[in-house]
């Protein structure tokens, strides 16, 4: 894969400092350089706030400048809610845009482009493309395929075991595999749950980096079809948005009760003991959820690899053996020859604090940059 130039590194990384904060925009970095260095940068703010390109030229005089942007800059079109960035890139008089990636989103896709070069701006694509379509793979796939990008993450003894016979389960992974995890759940959009957790751990499901608990919050969406989970749970104070996906059958009451808290009770279709994910997740992308990280046990974990649904592992590995009879981390139909398992690409193995993270890429759907 070839490197992306220094000053599209400087865009990348300013993309990815604000990923988590966009949705449902997908998260742009751009730098204007002039004369070899850099003079303005910006990235993309929460809607409906400023888009990275406004943001980088908002700095100062960019007349004959380059801009490097990590998506193609965006055109006018129908219920937008910022300027054109085109227009901005146009009037500030630069001479030169380098773009990573066009833009997949129907609405801009090679308009933006065009518009600069109608407007006598060189344009030239390419530099970052494979980093840009990695680091983009949630508004990809969601803009794609009108699902959420689906993280599993799992914290098992190298057994393969969440919980020992008796069900206790506190801690399998350090403190330090803590930490990360709360550092990933900040840079998604949704974390996802289900029933069997809430009652089994009463977690709060927020992200706390760094031990601290920003206002910014990912929205929790706990599956519940039966309609089990109490409402005094912990997921339901604290800052964010709660979702709980339930299935139309659960009693009324209970329903009643969980919206009393301020959640949201979605109705699903029911699909066995659990609820229909193929109508849920479409359900959570037009929410604007682009990216979900999962965090359950083996049924709704099971479901979701069955269904094709996960994008990324996550996998924590304590260096022990629980043994028994304790519960695994996948459950599920699962697959009926090994040559059919669910493949992780892109690995990549890590020591963290006393613990293995083995993370890659299971996504299956068409992403440019593979
Ligand atoms: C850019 N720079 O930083 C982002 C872009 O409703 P609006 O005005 O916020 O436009 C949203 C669309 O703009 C979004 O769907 C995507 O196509 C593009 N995102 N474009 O030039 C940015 N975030
Ligand atoms: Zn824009």
């Amino acid at each position: 894969m070839p490197e992306p130039s220094p000053f599209m590194r400087a865009a990348l990384d300013a993309a990815e400092a604000v990923r988590g904060a966009t949705s449902p925009n997908p998260w742009v970095g751009a730098v204007v350089v002039r004369d070899g260095e850099i003079t303005g940068q910006g990235a993309t703010s929460p809607p409906p706030g400023m888009h990275a390109e406004a943001a980088a030229l908002a700095g100062g005089e960019a007349q004959g400048a380059t801009l490097y942007c990590t998506l193609e800059p965006c055109a006018a079109f129908e219920g937008k809610r910022t300027p054109p960035c085109v227009d901005a890139i146009r009037e500030a008089g630069v001479a030169k845009v380098v773009v990573a990636l066009e833009d997949p989103d129907p609405r801009v896709s090679g308009r933006g482009i065009a518009a600069l070069r109608e407007a006598g701006v060189t344009v030239e694509t390419g530099d970052g493309r494979e980093e840009v379509s990695r680091s983009l793979r949630p508004y990809l796939k969601h803009r794609q395929t009108g699902t959420p990008y689906i993280i599993a993450k799992f914290a098992a003894s190298l057994d393969g075991r969440t919980a020992a016979n008796t069900g206790d389960s506190k801690w399998i992974t350090g403190e330090a595999a803590r930490e990360v995890v709360h550092r990933e759940r900040a840079r998604v959009d949704a974390i996802l749950s289900g029933s069997g957790t809430v009652l089994a751990d009463d977690p709060a499901l927020t992200a706390r980096p760094g031990g601290i608990l920003p206002g910014r919050q990912p929205v929790r969406v706990i599956v519940d079809a039966r309609g089990r989970v109490p409402a005094d749970a912990q997921v339901f104070s604290g800052p964010g948005h709660v979702i709980v996906a339930a299935g139309e059958d659960a009693p009324d009451a209970w329903k009643q009760q969980i919206t009393a808290t301020g959640a949201t009770v979605i109705d699903c279709e029911r699909d066995g003991t659990g609820v229909n994910l193929q109508q849920l997740l479409p359900a959570l992308a037009r929410r604007g959820i682009m990216s979900a990280w999962v965090e359950a046990g083996s049924t709704l974990l099971g479901s979701l690899f069955d269904g094709g649904h996960v994008d990324e592992l996550w996998a924590f590995l304590a260096p022990r053996i629980i043994g028994g009879r304790g519960a695994p981390a996948v459950g599920g139909e699962g697959v009926q020859r090994v040559a059919d398992a669910h493949a992780l690409r892109e690995v990549v193995v890590e020591q963290v604090g006393n613990d293995i993270l083995v993370r890659g890429y299971t996504g299956r759907w068409d992403n440019p940059g593979d």
